[in-house]
């Protein structure tokens, strides 16, 4: 793990991908623009589970191409990517065999992380891989436990997410760590001694795997830190859509900051909202991250059909050629 974190360290500038069947709705729900970010329409939105969920049956992204996200991610001068392998409304982008709701059973049928890991590992850039513990679609999961009906349900799910993090963690080697979400909910946060537990298991899978410190979230979402304060994980995941302003904010520890372009949208977004970050001010924010020796990751959110938006690709090639002459 020390050696992956020291090339961890000198990454500086990343890029995040949210993908998933929420960038097929793009943000809009029976024609109407729905106020929050896209990839929580069907939380927020209040659509029912069984309409949200067939999206899958929507899923056929023909203008998927690996080698061109690989691309422009190596153009901006990226040295890592971070993937949403599941976002919370629990669709895979890979053939998980521990549920039905997969990449496999969409019209696409074929998986979607190894071409994209493979066509970033040609490119030299490390792959980290995004995963939600909270999960809308898996029928135990719970946002707090109350009967015993509910204990038995989160035990089922709590082995399916040992399952699903084993399975990715063999099926993708190549990948250097985990980046965690959804894990701030009370039935998670109760489970400290089964992430310690699981935590064993995937190091000693996969010795050198970094884990983001989000995988012990409290109930806010804040960073996790022990009892004697020394943060729990490789690296800090609590800077998200800010920015330390001095180095003693940072403890000492190894962190990033994962950014969108607009105001608060990971998934797709047919409209792009809010105050779109310029080219400078993005630049900016990169040099302020590395000078405090943090990683700085710029969010994309692909089309439904897999394309990059080209307001994308375009600020992805203008922070290319700075970071070509500035280094
Ligand atoms: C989470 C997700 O809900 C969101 O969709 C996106 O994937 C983002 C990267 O992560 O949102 C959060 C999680 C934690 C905080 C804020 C937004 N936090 O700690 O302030």
């Amino acid at each position: 793990t020390d050696a992956v974190m020291a090339k961890w360290r000198g990454y500086g500038l990343g890029q995040f991908i949210h993908w998933g069947l929420y960038a097929i709705p793009g943000g809009e729900w029976n024609g109407k623009q729905y106020n929050g970010a896209a990839e929580w329409i069907r939380s927020w939105n209040g659509i029912p589970k069984s309409t949200y969920d067939s999206l899958i049956y929507k899923f056929n992204p023909v203008n998927f191409n690996a080698e061109e996200w690989a691309a422009t991610a190596k153009q901006m001068g990226a040295k890592y990517v971070t993937i949403t392998t599941k976002h919370h409304d629990g669709f895979c982008l890979w053939p998980s065999k521990y549920t039905n709701y997969t990449v496999a059973n969409s019209p696409w049928k074929k998986d979607i992380m190894k071409p994209l890991i493979d066509a970033y590992d040609k490119q030299g850039i490390d792959v980290i891989l995004y995963f939600s513990v909270m999960d809308w679609n898996h029928p135990g999961w719970r946002y707090d436990i109350k009967t015993k009906e509910d204990s038995i349900a989160f035990e089922g799910f709590k082995q399916f997410t040992r399952n699903q993090l084993l399975e990715l963690l063999t099926l993708y080697p190549t990948a250097k760590g985990l980046w965690f979400d959804g894990t701030w909910d009370k039935s998670w946060v109760k489970q400290a001694a089964f992430a310690d537990e699981l935590e064993t298991e995937m190091r000693k899978l996969r010795p050198g795997l970094i884990i983001g410190s989000r995988f012990r979230a409290d109930e806010n979402g804040k960073r996790h830190f022990d009892s004697n304060g020394v943060l729990m994980g490789d690296y800090e995941q609590g800077w998200e859509r800010k920015i330390p302003n001095k180095i003693e904010d940072v403890h000492g520890n190894d962190w990033d900051c994962v950014m969108t372009v607009p105001e608060n949208q990971w998934g797709y977004n047919k409209a792009w909202k809010g105050h779109i970050k310029t080219t400078n001010e993005l630049l900016e924010m990169t040099a302020k991250c590395v000078s405090l020796g943090g990683n700085f990751v710029l969010n994309f959110g692909p089309q439904g059909d897999g394309a990059i938006r080209k307001e994308e690709k375009q600020l992805a090639a203008q922070i290319g050629d700075w970071m070509k002459t500035n280094n």
